[in-house]
């Protein structure tokens, strides 16, 4: 069977194996899943582990090679758009599809990353690059997907 390039897993792997031992322990399965939006339970999570190595205890990268090959790539497919919605949803506290810079401000305080006022709307400016301190959607994309510095 034709495997995918080595390079392509081999960074999806990195981002699972978050203490960079070389093996994805059942933990960082459940802990990268979450932070996808797609929370497995325990029995999910040890399916998987079943799946991919005997000892059901750690992915080798070979073993994730081999996950990524089959039926376990297309559950946890990264879809940015799906990613970028939910981050805006997370924004968007009234769902009204403007963050404004309270919203902002909450949402990044919720995140550990407290911001001043100023530094709202300094962001918001960057963000708009109007006056208009609301972030749509379609800009909230663009600034996530080019950073901050190229949104024009
Ligand atoms: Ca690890
Ligand atoms: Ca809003």
């Amino acid at each position: 069977m034709m495997v995918e390039t080595d390079d392509g897993f081999r960074e999806a792997f990195n981002m699972f194996d978050q203490d960079n031992d070389g093996f994805v322990s059942q933990k960082e399965l459940k802990k990268v899943m979450a932070t996808f939006g797609d929370p497995l339970t325990d029995e999910e999570v040890q399916d998987i582990m079943r799946e991919s190595n005997s000892d059901g205890k750690l992915i080798s990268y070979s073993a994730f090679c081999k996950l990524m090959g089959s039926g376990f790539k297309a559950s946890v497919k990264y879809d940015p758009e799906e990613d970028i919605k939910h981050a805006f949803s997370l924004f968007d506290l009234d769902r009204d599809g403007f963050i404004s810079p309270q919203e902002m401000m909450t949402a990044l305080g919720g995140l550990g990353v407290p911001l001043s006022a100023k530094e709202v709307d300094q962001l918001m400016g960057e963000a708009t690059m109007t006056s208009s301190r609301r972030v749509s959607y379609e800009v909230f994309k663009q600034v996530t997907q080019n950073g901050f510095a190229s949104a024009s």
